[in-house]
């Protein structure tokens, strides 16, 4: 099977609730679709998110001047893997590049589950299980937002997790003591710093909400990714269990990285799509460190499905506003489809959201 070309579109695909942090808000999901045609009657098709709608144009951009460069080449992800990175070994494949390899890379999955009539996980040895996921929500502002917190317990959600970055650390219990009653004692409950301190404040902070009881699973992210040091001293200075990952850029970050966490969750496009992602989470194992996922709700059931140390993952639907029908959640799991990745474009909705 080889490649005929890659497509690539981009949309603003609408989102049931905004995705919010304390310094962005996204009220729409900016995605490049990506759709390899084969020389056979398969395709696949993926979506990488583009964070911001400033990436988009060079996204497509780069994408279809790499349809040329590929054509022909195996619609295989590790002849691809290899021949891209030879190609861009002087470049190096952090930022653009990798996100459009990454995309690349999960719909040659998608394609080769098609080719087999299997769903993706079954090429990795699994079948299709409910893995364990947690409703991703954004910023959490007493007053404002109990209705989310309410509509997460009504879908069944057994774990939840907000986003915080208020001025004080008080503010951030107060906030955190409110789902906290809402979701009862049983449910997980997690939160998400996105980089915000350095570690002295984070280690402040965490004790803080420590002492509150609050009980959180993990907080995510209280340093910069790349602070290495700081995640050492955050963990040694507090008992809660320390998260991050997704902003880990290839294995080569995870390498780096793996063990000043608790946790793991590298971003199934910044890690390198599938193909980068069983080789980070084998090194999360070999440490015996957790791994869930990032976004991308489809090709992460997949992937946990056949991470032997996989631990939740993400509920954050960016794509389901431009597909037929989005991942189910169920008892508060979520079960990998097939063929591929179950990921089917509904054309009418991809054409109202489609930008230039
Ligand atoms: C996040 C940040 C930005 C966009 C989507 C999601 C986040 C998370 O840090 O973990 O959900
Ligand atoms: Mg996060």
């Amino acid at each position: 099977m080889r490649i005929e070309r890659i497509k690539a579109r981009a949309v603003m695909a609408p989102l049931a609730v905004p995705i919010t942090t304390a310094q962005a808000s996204i009220p729409a999901a900016p995605l490049v679709l990506v759709d390899v045609e084969t020389d056979q009657s398969v395709s696949g098709s993926a979506y990488i998110f583009g964070y911001t709608p400033l990436m988009l144009k060079p996204l497509v951009t780069f994408l279809t001047d790499l349809s040329e460069m590929l054509a022909g080449s195996p619609a295989h992800p590790a002849d691809v893997d290899r021949q891209t990175a030879s190609q861009f070994r002087l470049l190096g494949r952090q930022g653009m590049v990798g996100m459009a390899l990454a995309g690349l890379d999960l719909a040659l999955w998608d394609a080769q589950g098609k080719a087999a009539g299997q769903p993706v996980c079954a090429l990795f040895g699994a079948t299709p299980h409910p893995v364990p996921c947690y409703d991703s929500q954004g910023l959490f502002v007493p007053g404002r937002d109990e209705a989310l917190i309410e509509a997460s317990l009504a879908r069944g959600f057994t774990a939840i997790k907000v986003k915080l970055g208020f001025p004080t650390v008080a503010e951030d219990v107060a906030a955190l003591r409110v789902v906290r009653d809402m979701i009862g004692p049983e449910r997980k409950l997690m939160l998400d710093y996105n980089q915000a301190f350095d570690a002295p404040e984070a280690i402040a902070r965490i004790r803080a909400l420590e002492a509150a009881g609050l009980d959180l699973t993990w907080v995510e992210e209280p340093v910069p990714a790349e602070d290495l040091a700081g995640y050492r001293s955050v963990r040694a200075a507090v008992s809660t269990t320390i998260q991050s990952g997704e902003n880990w850029w290839h294995p080569a970050d995870a390498a780096r990285m793996v063990g000043a966490t608790d946790y793991a969750m590298p971003d199934m496009i910044k890690i390198g799509g599938l193909s980068g992602w069983f080789r980070a989470a084998a090194m999360a194992e070999a440490k015996s460190v957790p791994v869930s996922s990032h976004l991308f709700v489809e090709a992460s059931a997949h992937a946990l499905a056949a991470t032997p140390n996989a631990h939740l993952l993400e509920w954050l639907d960016v794509a389901g506003g431009v597909m037929t029908e989005s991942y189910a959640v169920e008892d508060g799991c979520v079960t990998a489809r097939g063929p591929g990745l179950g990921i089917n474009w509904d054309e009418n909705k991809v054409a109202h959201h489609r930008v230039e």
